[in-house]
């Protein structure tokens, strides 16, 4: 594996490991707009960016536990009927830094913006499927397949150099509803290098992780993906689990993220004058869940206001809205009166109920992820 021919990225990203390459964005750009720009979105890899010269002969296999098994070229993929689905893609790791200050946790260190929201671009996996003889809403195929994994072409020093891998429920891969994609446009571009050119899944509501980046196969599998990033990584274990008493077939994949909110227009080290000021961020939830609610507090949470959401700036947004998009974020805006140095909190609440946890102790985790504690930011009024 070598990284002399990485892509180029925007200067303005924070880069949190260089080989393999992981970085993203300011917050500030997070809430610039409701789409994130490609070059503003997180980059999240575990080896370096593989090289697709000829898009001609570039094709994925699929095959596995079905009928019949074939050869997808690009051009097959294009042939079926386009899909633009506006999805927030989330790492889990997501906020693992102020997870870490807690406990040490194992695994690159992230601040709030390891997530962007882009119109992805492509065929529904359910149709792929069909091609090979797999009807919709198929939990179980007649040769005992239950779950659909992908592979990459990329090289992965967790996996000896071999292939990223990761598995979905056949269910779920085969449900025209949940809008799995093989993506080949990200904002109405193909896909970049970075991305996964040419050709990702996207499994919109899912951590990032199960949004396999530069396809090389798809087979259908009896048992879930046996690959490190699904059976030894991306696992929520209690607080008690450590290095030494970790089992990690104990613990199922992680597939839903839960509720999670930010507060991205300001920054920890922001010094500002008495007076109004602007609390905006991001909300959302897995699992097509939408936001309900996002409630701010200036006392640690002794009371608390609710601030205004929308998902096309200047109308805001309903949960209930059939036009919402379900797979995406809201941002969201509220204007506090901030007299002296404060502690400002938000926390979101999701069309189930769900509510981000109070403290981030209670759910600590060696591997850190799924930090969804209440977003807190420290306001210095200083003069
Ligand atoms: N796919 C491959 N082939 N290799 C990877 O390292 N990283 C995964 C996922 N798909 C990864 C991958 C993880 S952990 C995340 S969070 C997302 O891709 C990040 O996608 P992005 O870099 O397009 O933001
Ligand atoms: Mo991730």
């Amino acid at each position: 594996s070598n990284y002399s021919q990485e892509p180029t990225r925007h200067p303005s990203l924070i880069i949190n490991a260089k080989e393999p390459f992981n970085a993203e964005p300011p917050r500030s750009a997070l809430i610039s707009s409701y789409v994130t720009p490609v070059a503003m979105f997180y980059k999240r890899n575990h080896g370096p960016i593989p090289i697709v010269e000829d898009i001609e002969s570039y094709y994925i296999d699929i095959g596995g536990l079905m009928g019949s098994s074939r050869k997808l070229y690009m051009r097959d993929v294009r042939s079926l009927p386009k899909y633009n689905v506006t999805a927030t893609l989330q790492c889990a790791g997501n906020r693992r830094t102020s997870m870490s200050k807690v406990r040490t946790v194992k695994g690159v260190g992230w601040d709030v913006s390891a997530l962007g929201n882009a119109v992805w671009g492509g065929a529904k996996l359910a149709d792929v499927l069909e091609l090979v003889g797999v009807p919709k809403f198929t939990s179980v195929t007649h040769s005992g397949g239950k779950h659909v994994e992908f592979v990459s072409i990329d090289q992965c020093k967790e996996e000896n150099g071999g292939p990223y891998k990761a598995s979905i429920p056949l269910s779920q891969a085969t449900n025209p509803e949940a809008d799995v994609l093989l993506a080949y446009e990200m904002n109405g571009e193909p896909l970049n290098r970075d991305h996964g050119y040419p050709l990702r899944t996207i499994v919109p509501g899912v951590i990032g992780a199960r949004s396999v980046k530069w396809l090389d196969s798809i087979s259908i599998i009896a048992e879930s993906s046996q690959g490190f990033f699904m059976a030894k990584d991306y696992k929520m274990f209690p607080p008690s689990v450590n290095w030494d008493n970790i089992n990690w077939d104990s613990r199922r994949p992680q597939m839903d993220f839960p509720v999670q909110c930010a507060i991205c227009s300001l920054e920890d080290v922001n010094a500002i004058t008495p007076g109004k000021v602007k609390v905006c961020g991001y909300a959302v939830s897995g699992g097509g869940r939408g936001i309900e609610r996002v409630d701010i507090s200036i006392d640690c949470g002794k009371t608390w206001f609710e601030a205004s959401r929308y998902q096309k700036p200047g109308i805001s947004y309903v949960a209930d809205d059939i036009s919402s998009d379900k797979w995406a974020w809201v941002l969201f805006e509220s204007i506090v009166d901030v007299p002296t140095s404060v502690e400002i909190v938000a926390k979101a609440v999701d069309i189930a109920g769900n509510v981000q946890p109070e403290s981030v102790q209670t759910i600590w985790n060696l591997r850190g992820i799924l930090n969804t504690s209440w977003h807190r930011v420290q306001v210095r009024v200083g003069h």
